[in-house]
């Protein structure tokens, strides 16, 4: 499986480089070589929690100390682990210097639902390869214009109180005295509870924050630009992601509609995978590196 037939590589190459709007979707498949647990494989727990009904506002509502905890938990995962090939690869298909190699007339998004940062990383770590010359050339493109985190990110916090809102980033470890530790309770019933007093406060006002994610039923960030370059883009590179949660599952399908091409990137089948004109079955980090450049 971890060598794509050549014709396939060969036909999407040709597509790659006449491509001129060029997005890619990713999910948490992306960084699962990373050491970061995806959502709906094999597992999906917390303690003993299933990781959905914790990425949910009832959840917060009802157990705001758990819930710290289990992104407390998370971001210092993401503290530890590193960037990976796929990630490496995307970076370097944001970067005008090697796209030209591959794609010479395309830009370029990138689209994640994941919010662990590791993007980011990887972006800055291939800028920081270039030649020095070059680097201030292709950095000209501030991230923020080709690179949505849709569903928020691990290090941001927001301010619970409606009149306030203010939304920071804290890349601290432990980001409060309060959590520090409950990151090794992993054991069912060892639950520690974290006085709200003692959860992470708003810098601006004091009220408690909490993680800057989305959670099911809240609206992703910048879900209209999103949808408007999934209108114009003629190829859409779907990376690592089961392609169930909404509104990003349906970038794919949007892209199609609009005459545009989807290539699948995943270990297994996924959601509408039926429908793409590539399926590149297999680990991301090692069949993008190689489909890519
Ligand atoms: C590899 C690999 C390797 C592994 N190489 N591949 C009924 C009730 C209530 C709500 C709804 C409902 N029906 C629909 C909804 C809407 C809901 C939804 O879609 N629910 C579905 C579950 C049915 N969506 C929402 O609520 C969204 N908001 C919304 O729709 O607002 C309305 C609105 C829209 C537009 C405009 C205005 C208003 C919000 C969704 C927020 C999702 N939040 C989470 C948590 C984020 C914070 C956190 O991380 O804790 O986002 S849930 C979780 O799922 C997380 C992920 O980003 C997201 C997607 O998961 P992903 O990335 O696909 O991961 P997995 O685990 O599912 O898949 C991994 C894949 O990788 C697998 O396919 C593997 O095979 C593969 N893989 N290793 C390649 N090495
Ligand atoms: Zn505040």
């Amino acid at each position: 499986n971890k060598t794509p037939p050549p014709d396939d590589v060969a036909a999407f190459s040709d597509v790659l480089s006449h491509s001129k709007h060029i997005l890619v979707l990713s999910g948490a498949g992306l960084s699962a070589a990373s050491g970061i647990p995806t959502f709906r494989d094999a597992g999906g727990l917390w303690r003993k929690y299933d990781v959905r009904t914790l990425a949910t506002p009832q959840a917060w509502g009802e157990n705001q100390s758990r819930v710290w905890q289990f992104y407390h938990y998370r971001r210092e995962i993401a503290l530890k682990v590193q960037p990976n090939a796929a990630h490496v690869a995307i970076a370097k298909l944001s970067i005008p210097t090697f796209r030209e190699k591959v794609a010479p007339n395309a830009d370029f998004t990138h689209v994640t639902q994941n919010i662990d940062g590791l993007f980011t990383r990887a972006y800055s770590d291939v800028l920081a390869s270039l030649p020095e010359s070059e680097q201030g050339t292709t950095a000209v493109a501030p991230l923020e214009s080709f690179f949505f985190e849709m569903h928020g990110r691990l290090f941001d916090v927001e301010c619970t109180a409606h009149d306030c809102k203010h939304r920071e980033m804290i890349m601290t470890s432990p980001i409060c005295p309060g959590l520090a530790g409950t990151e090794l309770l992993v054991e069912e019933g060892t639950e520690r509870v974290v006085r709200r007093a003692d959860l992470p406060r708003c810098s601006q006002c004091g009220q408690l924050a909490r993680p800057g994610v989305v959670w099911f039923g809240e609206k992703p960030h910048r879900v209209q630009d999103i949808m408007d370059l999934a209108k114009q883009a003629d190829l859409c590179i779907i990376v690592g992601t089961s392609s169930i949660v909404q509104p990003a599952s349906r970038i794919g399908g949007i892209v199609k509609e609009h005459g545009g091409k989807v290539a699948v990137f995943n270990v297994d089948r996924s959601n509408h995978d039926d429908e793409a004109d590539f399926l590149f079955l297999g680990p991301c980090e090692v069949l993008l590196p190689q489909v890519l450049h």
